[in-house]
């Protein structure tokens, strides 16, 4: 166990990622101390580096969307730059609201520089004047310190006109607070909050970097993957390529909650196994891993030499573990309550199908759900993925079709009854 953890620390410092004091337990000990402080504008302007340059230096580097989807940012940003419009728009989607989610917070409270100086080098790309942040409700709290670090940043001309003195380089950023919904989190429903309309997810096609804020060129980017960006262009492609795997390149944030003895937000190296994980937070003995908040997947213990990374669980930084104590009908039970609570009530089978799966729920954890009306559930879980406009619906049922793959035994050792 030493070893592996050994391991692991050597060659994340041996890497110096963007954040230090890797390996580390405590969120608090995290540090941008490898970063020097701007240095992406400062290359910018240093080396001349044009709008192309810039996106061609992300797709490179092959950084994918840190909010779960794993889009490739280079991409975004130069679809954007492409597209028509007289104002364009960058938005930081800092509506962290997955369930067991905590890495932005983390990274707005300590390292806020970064996610500006990438939402300004995002704006030069695409060609953007105006940057939003999304700020989720509940950090209102980081609200006063994140404006004190966009006026000091106006102060040191890295906002506003001309930025570092080239000509024609204009953009400024302001804060826009969430009102608690977690479905503003899925981009669309968080352009709809921003207009000032319910928070309700659109149909895509258009995607926001055509046709977004507005009905303007948007876009739409998790903070630590603008976080990640400013890294990458200070030091350039090679450096973020150089860690991870064939498919996955660079660092991801891992936020680390449950039952293990050491939670925590944790900087890996893409390419780790779940088994090397809980290794590294005392996790040891799980018997299953949430990978990727209640929207991700439910990985069982049979599974843990499973890799992190695109090629297999690529699907986000928050890992939950459960331990051999926790009932995994009270598991689905509370995942189908979120889901329900933060259905934004559109489709019906999200609105009525998750409320129907909760009932079955509850039955079998009375032990009066009959055999069929168990089937009925398993089809019930896969129409409500199927009608689903958004990740919300379509994801809500997975944790329920996992029991019952994976923990089916413990679901049968209740009542069921025949008929
Ligand atoms: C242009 C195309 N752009 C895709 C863009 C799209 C978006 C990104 C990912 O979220 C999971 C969900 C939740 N031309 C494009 C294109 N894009 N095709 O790429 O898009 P997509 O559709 O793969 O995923 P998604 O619906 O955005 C899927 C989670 O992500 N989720 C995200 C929450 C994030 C936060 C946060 O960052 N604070 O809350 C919400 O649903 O797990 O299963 O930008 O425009 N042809
Ligand atoms: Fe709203 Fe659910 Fe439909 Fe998403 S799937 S748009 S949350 S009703």
């Amino acid at each position: 166990v030493h070893r592996i953890i050994e391991d692991c620390r050597q060659e994340l410092y041996a890497h110096r990622p963007t954040v230090g004091n890797v390996g580390e337990t405590h969120a608090s000990t995290l540090s941008y101390a490898s970063h020097e402080p701007n240095a992406a504008l400062n290359r910018l302007v240093q080396q001349r580096m044009s709008p192309a340059d810039v996106s061609g230096e992300l797709t490179v580097s092959g950084l994918k969307g840190r909010g779960g989807a794993g889009f490739p940012t280079g991409v975004k940003w130069n679809l954007a730059s492409k597209a028509e419009g007289d104002v364009k728009y960058i938005i930081c989607n800092a509506d962290e609201g997955e369930p067991g989610t905590f890495k932005d917070r983390i990274i707005l409270g300590k390292y806020a520089d970064l996610v500006f100086e990438g939402m300004t080098l995002a704006a030069y790309a695409v060609g953007a004047t105006e940057g939003i942040v999304y700020l989720r409700y509940e950090y209102t709290h980081l609200r006063p310190h994140l404006e004190t670090i966009l006026a000091a940043r106006r102060k040191a001309n890295l906002l506003g006109e001309n930025i570092l003195g080239k000509p024609g380089f204009c953009f400024d950023i302001r804060i826009h607070m969430g009102a608690g919904a977690y479905v503003c989190g899925e981009e669309t429903a968080l352009i709809e909050s921003l207009e000032g309309r319910r928070g309700e997810p659109r149909n895509r096609p258009p995607y926001p970097v055509e046709k977004g804020f507005l009905g303007r060129p948007t876009v739409v980017n998790n903070v630590e993957t603008l976080a990640t960006a400013s890294c990458i262009v200070a030091r350039g492609a090679k450096w973020f390529t150089s860690i991870g795997t064939e498919r996955s390149k660079g660092f991801k944030l891992f936020s680390v909650s449950g039952d293990c003895a050491r939670p925590g937000v944790y900087e890996l190296p893409w390419g780790m196994t779940v088994q090397q994980l809980l290794e590294l937070v005392d996790g040891q003995g799980a018997k299953a891993v949430q990978v990727g908040g209640y929207t991700g997947e439910l990985v069982p213990a049979s599974q843990f030499d499973r890799v992190m990374g695109y090629e297999d669980l690529g699907i986000g930084g928050s890992i939950i573990v459960y331990g051999q104590g926790r009932e995994m009908l009270e598991v689905a039970e509370n995942y189908l309550e979120f889901f329900i609570e933060e259905s934004c009530g559109q489709c019906t089978g999200c609105r009525i199908g998750n409320t129907k799966l909760l009932d079955g729920v509850r039955l079998l954890q009375k032990g009066t759900c009959s055999n069929r009306y168990l089937n009925d559930l398993i089809g019930l879980s896969h129409s409500i993925k199927t009608t689903s406009k958004c990740g919300l619906g379509q994801a809500s049922p997975n944790i329920f079709i996992a029991i019952n793959e994976h923990f089916k035994e413990e679901i049968m050792a209740r009542p069921v009854l025949a008929a």
